[in-house]
């Protein structure tokens, strides 16, 4: 039986070193550092880039080559969460346990701190492909791409948007499905889509991972927002009852708490199902779909 939480303990130890030299490097301690720090290190489940090394070691990858990228991944998120938080968008005062970043700062800062992380997420990306060997420089090159689209104006900014143009109203599921493969799921396919790249994934393996990524894309998404009603906002360091409140269409609104869940446990057995045709180094990948619906924050 593969050891999740012992997985998950080591990967994201590895990651919090990985991310601690990222932000450590040749900068003056100015109040601008000392947010980006603040955000990154608040905690966080490093969901993102714990997919990222999953996938790379699903596909035969080492840990060590996808580090940056896992890195990467987890700056651009953490960017995403500091703007989501801003008064502007979602006005929240609480993440990750602690006041957030525009509340311990002032929003100035956390605009700027959210734009700090975003670009050096890309420096991180650029300088481990300029390192990488000459055989590897192209699938750098695909991945930095890849990142960029994904978390870009086509990919989850594009999903932000919808997401505050349609507070207020009703929208139909399929409406709420492409937002929602949007705004969290682009993020969650390219921590997988860029793990497996950089490893050398086959055509076959990719199609099957990015299969993998869209179901519990969305089936963290649908878990999200269970939480947001039945979660306990002192475990998940955040407020929860907002959705409702904000007017959000979410999965419990549109199909009822037990249609939700439902729909979450289809999506994780499609992901499931979609590697099959992987051995047993897949297994991390195997338990974290399983997570993605059991998790109590
Ligand atoms: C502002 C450009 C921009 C994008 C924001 C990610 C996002 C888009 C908004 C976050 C709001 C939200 C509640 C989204 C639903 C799912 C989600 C991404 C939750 C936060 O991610 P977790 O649960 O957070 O992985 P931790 O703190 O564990 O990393």
């Amino acid at each position: 039986m593969f050891d999740l939480k012992a997985y998950l303990a080591e990967v994201r130890a590895d990651v919090e070193e990985s991310l601690r030299r990222c932000l450590g490097g040749p900068s003056p301690d100015t109040q601008l550092s000392r947010a980006m720090v603040y955000s990154v290190m608040a905690g966080g489940k490093r969901l993102r880039p714990v997919l990222c090394i999953a996938a790379a070691e699903a596909v035969g990858g080492r840990r060590d080559t996808v580090l940056p990228l896992a890195c990467a991944l987890e700056l651009i998120h953490t960017y995403s969460l500091i703007h989501d938080d801003l008064p502007a968008m979602d006005d929240d005062k609480l993440r990750r346990g602690r006041p957030t970043c525009h509340v311990q700062f002032n929003e100035a800062t956390a605009i700027l701190a959210g734009d700090g992380l975003l670009t050096l997420a890309f420096e991180v990306l650029a300088a481990a492909g300029v390192q990488s060997g000459a055989g590897e420089k192209r699938s750098w090159l695909s991945v930095i791409a890849l990142i960029a689209a994904g978390a870009g104006f086509r990919g989850m900014i594009e999903g932000q948007m919808r997401d505050m143009d349609f507070e207020g109203s009703v929208i139909a599921p399929t409406e709420l499905e492409s937002l929602h493969r949007l705004k969290t799921g682009k993020m969650i396919e390219i921590s997988v889509g860029s793990g497996a790249l950089v490893s050398g994934a086959t055509t076959d393996q990719c199609q099957a991972l990015h299969t993998y990524a869209q179901n519990i894309g969305l089936a963290f998404q649908v878990a999200d927002d269970i939480l947001n009603i039945r979660g306990d906002p002192q475990r998940m360091g955040k407020a929860t009852g907002t959705d409702r409140s904000r007017g959000k269409n979410t999965y419990p609104s549109l199909l009822g708490l037990a249609g939700a869940e439902a729909f979450a446990a289809q999506l994780v057995n499609n992901a499931l199902k979609a590697l099959d045709t992987f051995d047993n180094k897949a297994d991390c990948l195997r338990s974290i779909a399983r997570y993605v619906i059991q998790r109590n924050r």
